[in-house]
């Protein structure tokens, strides 16, 4: 049996139940085997049974009251997962589906993807299944006070760093960044997507939608092709979907379709992203309520059918398993020519097989993604240095920090005879620097 594959049966039989942490590890150790049985160095010093086992897992009760005085009581996760090559990095989620084997895949994924971006930024997630739909913002606070108020004592500027990420925006870090200085009386760089009143970065909120676009036009570009005038569906309308929209449109692309978890809308003239913004930013309201207000649009229910309109690139940008064997293969069907994802693990193993068999360019999330977590690492220097940088300034640092990593999974995809399968070639990219960082420390 192979090293990748004696690890694989051991993360399965030590964490039972964790289905989305196994889909993760298997996607990153199958593609890594070649390499890896290439390297015998790595088994002898223990780099993959360390790399799947997060340095510290940690688990908590958080206890908020809400607006009628009632006590509720969810559960908070932060998994510092690897930290050999800088502090742990990594968003929060509040979504009720949060569990720890959401979370550590997340945090896994994180490991590769900020390796990627080229900054010195371990890997680390966390969150709660706190649901914030639904919830005044006094309720939101004294959550996030909550939840602060046991997680500062684990995090620091130069230790774990988190952001955002599903259902946690500017609003959500602004209360556990008041909390996190009210607490520690210290005003730092401890939390990242902070406000550009306290120390944010100019261009976080679009990284990681902007940051997916300039990886997908510079993949066309290597195909001599670019995005103007190509027909784009982009699932959700979050963080990640508004502003990938955005620079889509921007670089001359058609969006036709969009989401939430209750259906999607489809509007064949293009979506109008300001009537979006208003919807999702300032009203939270349902992306249904684009098609009461534009007449061309149409809401249909059910948000995995919107892999059912023909597109030339689509760019899944909502959670975890949101296109699967079965979309893949109408999106196929439909000469679908890239594939970005800009959630992380949107897409299954059995559909990810299907575009790499069918020569579909694929950008896997640890690449595609990264742009919101490498902007974060801006935003920290930003605060070392206790400056602040223009908004073209950071837009063009994100842009190169994109054609780099296309360039990186590229190049390794080709050293490793493994053309355009760019998901072997963001994993061993991701997994050599941290392997060598690990190996430098010694066995720790
Ligand atoms: P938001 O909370 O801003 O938006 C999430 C969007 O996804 C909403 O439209 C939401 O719909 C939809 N969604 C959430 N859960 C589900 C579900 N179970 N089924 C269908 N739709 C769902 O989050 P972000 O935009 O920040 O994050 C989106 C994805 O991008 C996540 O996978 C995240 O991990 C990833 N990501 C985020 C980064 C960031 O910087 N924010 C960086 C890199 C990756 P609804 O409102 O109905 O729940
Ligand atoms: O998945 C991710 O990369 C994020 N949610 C952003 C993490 C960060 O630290 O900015």
């Amino acid at each position: 049996m192979s090293y990748t594959a004696k690890v694989l049966e051991q993360v399965t039989k030590k964490n039972p139940n964790e289905q989305e942490f196994h889909q993760a590890a298997t996607e990153v150790l199958t593609t890594l085997q070649p390499f890896i049985d290439a390297h015998p160095e790595y088994e002898k010093a223990g780099v993959l049974e360390r790399l799947v086992e997060p340095e510290r897992q940690i688990i908590f009760r958080v206890p908020w009251v809400d607006d009628a005085g009632k006590v509720h009581v969810n559960r908070g996760f932060r998994v510092e997962y690897n930290s050999a090559i800088g502090p742990y990095k990594g968003g929060l989620r509040f979504h009720p589906s949060v569990s720890l084997s959401i979370i550590k895949f997340l945090g896994f994924e994180q490991i590769f993807k900020n390796s990627l971006t080229g900054l010195s930024m371990g890997g680390g997630k966390g969150g709660s299944d706190f649901d914030p739909k639904g919830k005044s913002d006094n309720e939101v606070m004294r959550f996030c006070q909550s939840f602060m108020t046991e997680l500062y004592r684990h995090i620091g500027a130069d230790t774990d760093v988190p952001a955002g990420d599903i259902g946690v925006g500017a609003r959500e870090i602004g209360f556990m960044f008041g909390q996190y200085k009210r607490i520690r009386n210290e005003h730092v760089a401890v939390l990242t997507g902070r406000g550009l009143s306290y120390g944010g970065s100019l261009v976080r909120k679009e990284a990681t939608g902007y940051g997916l676009v300039y990886i997908a036009e510079e993949c066309l570009n290597s195909k001599k092709d670019t995005l103007k005038d190509k027909t784009v569906v982009v699932s959700g309308s979050g963080n990640v979907s508004i502003y990938a929209a955005e620079k889509v449109i921007q670089l001359g692309g058609k969006v036709v379709a969009m989401s939430d978890s209750g259906g999607y809308v489809y509007d064949k003239n293009g979506i109008d992203l300001s009537i979006v913004k208003q919807i999702k930013e300032v009203e939270r309201a349902r992306i249904s309520e684009y098609a009461n207000r534009v007449k061309t649009a149409v809401y249909k229910e059910g948000c995995a059918n919107i892999w059912e309109i023909k597109c030339d690139v689509a760019l899944p940008c909502a959670t975890q398993n949101e296109l699967d064997e079965a979309a893949a293969k109408k999106l196929i069907a439909n000469k679908v020519k890239l594939v970005g994802e800009g959630a992380n693990m949107p897409t299954t193993l059995e559909a990810t097989k299907l575009f790499l068999d069918n020569k579909v360019l694929f950008l896997p999330g640890k690449a595609a993604n990264a742009g919101g977590v490498a902007t974060s690492g801006l935003e920290m220097a930003q605060s070392s240095q206790r400056l602040f940088w223009s908004f073209e300034d950071v837009d063009k640092q994100l842009k190169g920090i994109m054609v780099n990593i296309f360039k990186t999974i590229d190049k390794c995809s080709k050293d490793n005879g493994l053309n355009d399968n760019f998901v072997a070639g963001a994993n061993i990219a991701g997994f050599k620097k941290v392997a060598e960082a690990m190996m430098s420390q010694g066995a720790v």
